[in-house]
Order: C-alpha cells, then structure tokens, then sequence
C-alpha cells in the first residue's frame, strides 16, 4: 500500500514548539513497522514543508491512505483540515488520524472526512490497519482502530499498551533526513529526538501523560538505545522521554555504554526534581556523556502550590534540583504553570523565585484543562471558551482573577526576566554570529521574533479579540467540533 504520514501545521502561533522544533517522532514510529511490511511510506511535516507539498503528494504519490497526527489539541483544526483536503482529492483515500489528543478525545476528529481514528499506541494498530485495507477486509476489526461504524458501540476493541518497546525497529528516521536542517533547540541544531522510554508513573492533575500510559513507564534496552543512537547523525539529541532516568539501573547502563563507545552527543531531556535529587550521582555520570540541557517541571513554589497540581513533590526538593544542575553546569529549563487566579501578589512572588534561583530561561504555561486530565474533569464547566486554538497553554482559558489586559502584562513579563540570550545583548550578538557561522539565520530570526512576542502582551490578548469578532458575526467553524466561543 501507498501511505502518507501528515504531520500536520502547528495549530497555534506561538509557543515552545517554534522555539524547539522536532522530527515527527510518533509517525516515524509507527512508518518502520510499515515499510518492514513492504509498504511505500511517505512522510509529509507540514510544520516545516510548504502547505502546497500536501497537493504535490496526493499528485505524485498518490497515496491509498493517509495517516494523519493529532497530538495536541491545538492540532485538532490542522489535522481536519488536511482530512477534508485529502477527501476532496479523492474519497476514496483512506484517512486516519492518531496521537495522544486523538486518543483521548477521538469525538473531535470522528468526521466525514475521517475514516478511522487509532487510539493509542500507534506501531501495531498502524500497519495492521494498512494490512487490513490491502486485504479489502474490515478496518474496525483492527483493535485500537475507531471507526464510524464501531464508534460508541462495544464492537470497539481497546489496543492494549505494548509490553515491550523493544520489539519494533527504531523509527524510519530517513523518511524525514531532508528536513533535518528545520528541526532546532532553540538555536542549535541540527536536532534529533529519541526515546530512552515511555509513560510515567505519577498522577499530576493537569497532565494526561499517565492517562494515555495507564501509570506505566517503560525503557528501552540499553543496548538498542546505543546502537539507535550510534546512527543518529545530528550531534544534537532531544530525549523525548515523559520522565528521563525514570529506571535508574537502565539510565545508567545507557550512559556508561555511551561512554565506552565513546559517543559523542549533546542530550536534553524532561524529567522531575526529585529523581535529579535522588539520582546526583547519575546525573553527574550523564552530564560526562553530553546531558546538557534538562527541562525540570517546577511548576509550583511552594508545597501549597505543589499539592494543588498533585505533584507529590516539596518545594524544597524543586530547589535542591535546580542548585543541584548550576553546579554541574547542565542548564536547568525550568517550568512553571501559572494560575488564571494568579493576583498581582502572586505574579510577585513568581518573579522573586525565578530571580533568587538565578534561572535562566524559565518557561511559564498557564493552566490550561486539557482533555484526559483531571482539571479538565473538574474544571470543564468554567472553561471561557472551546476554541481549541487557544489550548496552547499561553491563553487563558479559565477566567483569570485580574483584569486580562493586566494579567498578560504581567506574563509577558515573566518573559523579560530570563533568556538573556534572546535579548539584543553580548549572549545574543555570539549565538547570532555562531548560527550565522552554520547559515542558520532564518532559525536565529525566528527564535528571536518568538521570544520578543512571548514578552509582549499584546501579542497574549489578539486571539481574544478574534474570538470577540467570531462570536459576534456568523461562525465559519460552526461544522468543527469544539470551536463555538461562548
Ligand atoms: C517531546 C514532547 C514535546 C517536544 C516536541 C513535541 C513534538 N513532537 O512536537 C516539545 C518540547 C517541543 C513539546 C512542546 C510542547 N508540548 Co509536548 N510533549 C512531548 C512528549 C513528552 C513526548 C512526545 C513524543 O515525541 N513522544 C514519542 C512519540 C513516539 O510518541 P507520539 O508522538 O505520541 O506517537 C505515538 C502515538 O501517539 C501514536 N501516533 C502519533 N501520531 C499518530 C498518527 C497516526 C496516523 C497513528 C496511527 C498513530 C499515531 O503512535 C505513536 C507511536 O506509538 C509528550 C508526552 C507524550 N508522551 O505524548 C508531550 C505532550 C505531547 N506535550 C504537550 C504539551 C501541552 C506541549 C506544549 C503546549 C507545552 C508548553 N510548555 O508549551 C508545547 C507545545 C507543542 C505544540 N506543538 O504545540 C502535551 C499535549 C497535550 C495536549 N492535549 O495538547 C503532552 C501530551 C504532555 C502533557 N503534559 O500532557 N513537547
Ligand atoms: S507532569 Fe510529568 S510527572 Fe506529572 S504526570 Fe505528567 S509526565 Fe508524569
């Protein structure tokens, strides 16, 4: 079978995601299982290729099927539109969506235009799909896979979570090798990510990581993860991991390999405090083998704040990390969520601990229930809209405490108190002069514009005013679930 993978544009404006832009992980995840079986797979990223490539596609490849990813829910709109695109193409291309919002919420993309929607993990689910429609039998019969025909019923089987994520190839990373220069950290790259494992144990309130993963994290062998890593030509490497060094003995086999193999890389990874604490002398042990940059979830500063997200983490332990980190010089991407309840004080108090720890480009998110997570459980009634667009985690979807003009002022504003090197200093003028050194101006440019919209208030309050504007003339999205404002 002929298969398009589509990642679709990103659906929101701004955000980490121009700051950090990625190979599509989760379809070359689920391409290598495929292309195993014989079929012609393409992947399509259009968060990176033209829009007029899609056309150029259906032209000349003229897929039987295409698969499109749907992870965040600011990509519901994206991932519709390449659907209907694709049907007016042809009815008769199959069309199925996965990802982690499809997953949870498979209601928003159960259209026409889409024939199927895969819950879950996609590997299995996907090329059984594929082989499914070659042999002309039932695609419902797929477990995992939702279709119009077994949606709401009990003829729907659940796929469950693969028992080892070692049984697979690693992902078809050269479906994607021509767009490698567009993926960046910030303002290095070129950038590859990778998974050392998968899933995470703890139950935060606003996340729905551990909803999809059932509270189950598992890891990748040592072994394969080096000989993964070995191929990986970007000296660059983004551990997706939800969790990294999530099982101590494994994390620290990889990273005695990778030193005995002498490979040479640079490493960001997420992870929570209290395993840096617990772990010092790992940590230590992956700095030696490149670990530089970690994203740590503070999110709260003190334990009040900790509870009321359900990290089971103490305040403390948040600043024993981050100390931790500056001795080691590993950078510490700290990040914090803050409350639409946030009041001046508040604001205050955020912006007092960002300085005392000395952090240096702290990202701050604003409380957002996002499907599949608890908040969202609790708080779907208060939601202020359910235009999706605005789920990017820097719009305030919940009614805020001050006045909104006030409160983004004072978000933007957390933005002015790091990232020293996105401001129009020294920092800045180095890492200009280092990326036009590698002809990467255009990825400098849009850093930079990013981050100098991310400190400008204005730039929160526009999409407001949009939805102003939309709520008070005839909707054209009134077809798309999810995109009535209220
Ligand atoms: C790495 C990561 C990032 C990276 C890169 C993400 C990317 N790909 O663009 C960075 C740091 C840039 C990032 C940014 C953000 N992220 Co993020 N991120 C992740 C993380 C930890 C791992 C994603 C990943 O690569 N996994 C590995 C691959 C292999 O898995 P996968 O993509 O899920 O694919 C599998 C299945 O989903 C499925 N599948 C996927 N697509 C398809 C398609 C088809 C057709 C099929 C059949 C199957 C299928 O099969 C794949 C293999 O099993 C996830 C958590 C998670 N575990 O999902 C959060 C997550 C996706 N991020 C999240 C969020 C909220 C954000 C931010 C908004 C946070 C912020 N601070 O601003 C930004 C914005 C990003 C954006 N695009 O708008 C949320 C999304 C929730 C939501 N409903 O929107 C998640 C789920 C984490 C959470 N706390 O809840 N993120
Ligand atoms: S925020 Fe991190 S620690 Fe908490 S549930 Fe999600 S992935 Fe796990």
């Amino acid at each position: 079978m002929r298969v398009l993978l589509v990642q679709p544009r990103q659906g929101t404006s701004f955000g980490i995601s121009k700051i950090v832009t990625t190979e599509p992980l989760g379809l070359e995840s689920i391409a290598s299982p495929m292309l195993e079986r014989g079929h012609d797979v393409r992947i399509l990223d259009l968060k990176v290729e033209k829009p007029s490539r899609l056309d150029e596609e259906l032209r000349k490849f003229a897929p039987q099927a295409v698969g499109i990813s749907c992870s965040f829910t600011t990509d519901v709109y994206p991932t519709l539109e390449v659907a209907s695109h694709v049907k007016s193409n042809g009815k008769d291309i199959y069309v199925f969506v996965g990802g982690h919002h499809a997953s949870l919420l498979p209601d928003d993309l159960m259209t026409l235009d889409v024939d199927a929607v895969a819950i879950g993990e996609g590997e299995v689910t996907g090329y059984e799909l594929i082989g499914q429609l070659q042999n002309g039998e039932d695609p419902s019969l797929v477990s995992g896979v939702m279709t119009h025909e077994n949606f709401n019923s009990d003829n729907f089987t659940p796929r469950a979570l693969m028992k080892d994520i070692n049984s697979f190839p690693p992902p078809a990373r050269q479906l994607t090798k021509h767009l490698c220069h567009h993926y960046h950290m910030g303002f290095d790259g070129s950038l590859a990510t990778m998974e050392t494992s998968r899933g995470c144990r703890f139950d935060c309130n606003f996340c729905s990581v551990w909803v999809f993963f059932e509270r189950t994290a598992r890891v990748k062998d040592p072994q394969k993860a080096l000989e993964e890593l070995a191929d990986i030509e970007e000296k660059e490497v983004f551990l997706t991991d939800d969790i990294a060094f999530v099982n101590r003995k494994e994390s620290e086999k990889l990273a005695l390999l990778l030193k005995n193999n002498k490979i040479n890389k640079e490493f960001t990874a997420e992870t929570r405090a209290d395993l840096i604490v617990k772990n010092k002398d790992l940590i230590k042990l992956w700095r030696e083998v490149g670990l530089k940059n970690i994203f740590v979830g503070i999110e709260k500063i003190d334990d009040e704040g900790l509870k009321s997200v359900n990290k089971r983490i103490k305040a403390t332990i948040n600043e024993e990390a981050l100390d931790f980190l500056k001795t080691l010089g590993i950078k510490a991407l700290a990040t914090f969520i803050v409350d639409p309840e946030f009041d001046d004080e508040d604001f205050d108090r955020l912006e007092e601990y960002a300085s005392k720890n000395g952090l240096i480009a702290p990202t701050y998110t604003i409380l957002t229930p996002l499907p599949g997570t608890q908040v969202y459980d609790q708080r779907k009634h208060e939601l202020i809209t359910d235009n999706y667009k605005m789920y990017d985690l820097l719009h305030a979807v919940l009614p805020t405490k001050l006045p909104l003009e006030r409160f983004y002022h004072r978000f933007a504003n957390l933005y002015n108190l790091g990232h020293a090197t996105s401001k129009f200093g020294p920092l800045f003028v180095l890492r200009f002069l280092k990326n036009l050194r590698g002809m990467k101006l255009n990825i400098a440019f849009k850093v930079f514009n990013l981050m100098r919209m991310m400190r400008t208030p204005s730039s929160y309050i526009e999409p407001h005013l949009e939805l102003e504007k939309l709520a008070a003339s005839p909707k054209p999205f009134d077809d798309i679930p999810g995109t009535t404002t209220q």
